[in-house]
């Protein structure tokens, strides 16, 4: 195992805050402690005795939590996780949760129809084999009133004042990384496209001196370019004159049901952008980085009769990444590579999927905005550690499953799968083995392929069902056999 897979916490123990206050640290170790074995329920399922119930509210109605406090143990262990890898990526985007179903104040409007709305906008880690290693920042906001500014006059506010600022925040959370790292390890931060911003752009031109992080930008905007001597002007004109680096296969929309392989023309060169012209401001200044152009050779569904609009919103018109970046590409392998890293943002849909379907946060049923924060922030880890659960044994098939589960957890699932209580192994299975036997609780049955999340996190949570009657028979086991 590497190191940062040696700094893993055991499902039943994680970082916590030390709020200076032995009954609050308690209360949060016994959360920590219930939470992860239920993803898939909502706490009042998760939480089946009424007394747990109770210490969550509590919990999450002190004055002294905080979603920053549940978090900033995690973030930093995190950090420690990233040290000796050659090279981590920082995924960032946002995910929107609809609270109009609730009657909670506090929660701003976020998009006309949906009038009680917050955003997370969490930086997942992963390794470029895919193991996600925790969180780097996590920023949530409800928006604020001004909504109804007009468009022309937000695009001349200060980027501290806009709504995008997330994204610079992001990636600064991922250049907080790279520094604190050094040199030994590439800090990636990768975004969609709607993190194309120029102050982004313009922070990462310190990414060669390994003072901030470097980017792998999907490009929103088709940017001017400061290259007068040349025809061009626009950064995609330059990008289709250039003769195809090579040809690559590419899985589209993984995960969902509409996933297909696409043949793809990889292109790739350097670019000086040039700073955007806004309503008050004349363009100054212009940022040297490369860019890479990703477009399907020959989409089968581009000749279908779909009309173009509806194509693009089902997300069949075809593959076409215009990707911004500080990473060098002076090798096909070099511009593959970050072809690959661009592909693995697919991960944070995974995270978001688990924490809405797995965790639930956007069926909360509380009465409060705080314990929605705060439930939330638990959430983040939890749905961190089903990840970790699903990933880990790719990585790591043979090393020994306690580096996961507790014995008493292995030999239930064990039990349960196959029924035969003498065949019980004395050492404890692989990784694999135990994750097969888990996911085989959550309705895993193909053999042939890796169980998914889904059934991971649903055999884990009824592993832990069974753990938790187990534990409750042993506690009142004198009562049990009295009859
Ligand atoms: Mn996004």
């Amino acid at each position: 195992l590497k190191n940062a897979t040696n700094a893993l916490p055991k499902p039943s123990q994680c970082e916590y805050f030390d709020y200076g206050d032995a009954r609050l640290n308690k209360r949060c170790e016994y959360m920590l402690e219930l939470l992860p074995q239920n993803a898939g329920k909502t706490l009042r399922q998760a939480l089946q005795e009424r007394k747990d119930y109770e210490v969550a509210l509590r919990f999450f109605d002190n004055d002294l939590v905080s979603p920053e406090k549940i978090l900033e143990p995690h973030l930093e262990a995190t950090r420690a996780r990233c040290a000796g890898e050659e090279l981590v990526a920082v995924l960032q985007d946002s995910s929107d949760l609809d609270y109009d179903y609730l009657d909670v104040e506090g929660f701003g409007s976020m998009h006309p129809g949906v009038d009680q709305g917050f955003r997370i906008h969490p930086s997942l880690v992963i390794t470029e084999t895919g193991l996600p290693l925790g969180l780097v920042g996590y920023q949530a906001y409800t928006r604020e009133d001004d909504v109804d500014v007009p468009k022309k006059h937000r695009n001349s506010l200060p980027i501290e004042e806009k709504e995008s600022y997330r994204w610079l925040e992001g990636y600064r959370h991922a250049s907080y990384l790279a520094q604190a790292l050094g040199r030994d390890t590439t800090v990636v931060s990768i975004s969609d496209r709607e993190g194309d911003l120029y102050e982004v752009l313009k922070e990462a031109e310190g990414a060669q001196a390994g003072s901030a992080a470097d980017i792998i930008i999907r490009a929103q905007h088709n940017r001017c370019l400061n290259e007068p001597a040349m025809e061009y002007r626009l950064l995609e004109e330059k990008l289709h004159r250039l003769d195809p680096l090579l040809q690559a296969r590419l899985t589209v929309n993984r995960g969902r049901s509409n996933e297909r392989e696409a043949c793809v023309n990889i292109r790739a060169c350097q670019v000086s952008i040039l700073a955007p012209a806004t309503a008050n401001k004349k363009r100054t200044g212009s940022v040297t980085c490369n860019a890479v152009l990703v477009s399907e050779v020959d989409p089968i569904l581009l000749q279908s009769e779909e009309p173009k609009d509806k194509r693009k919103r089902s997300g069949n018109a075809g593959l076409y990444w215009v990707l911004i970046t500080t990473m060098p590409i002076d090798s096909v392998v070099e511009v593959e590579r970050i072809v690959d890293l661009y592909s693995s943002r697919w991960q944070i849909e995974v995270y978001f999927k688990v924490l809405k379907s797995g965790c639930g946060i956007d069926r909360i049923r509380f009465q409060t905005k705080e314990r929605i924060e705060n439930y939330i922030a638990f959430s983040l880890l939890v749905a961190w550690r089903v990840m970790l659960a699903t990933y880990l044994p790719r990585e790591h098939p043979d090393v020994p499953c306690t580096v996961l589960f507790t014995e008493t957890e292995w030999k239930l699932a064990y039990l349960k799968i196959y029924e035969r209580a003498e065949a019980l192994p004395l050492q404890p299975p692989t990784l694999m083995e135990a994750t097969r036997m888990i996911a085989q609780l959550g309705g895993y049955h193909k053999r042939k392929t890796q169980p998914g999340i889904t059934t991971v996190w649903r055999g884990l949570s009824k592993l832990y069902d069974i753990v938790y009657g187990y534990e409750l028979a042993e506690r009142h086991k004198r009562i049990l056999e009295r009859s």
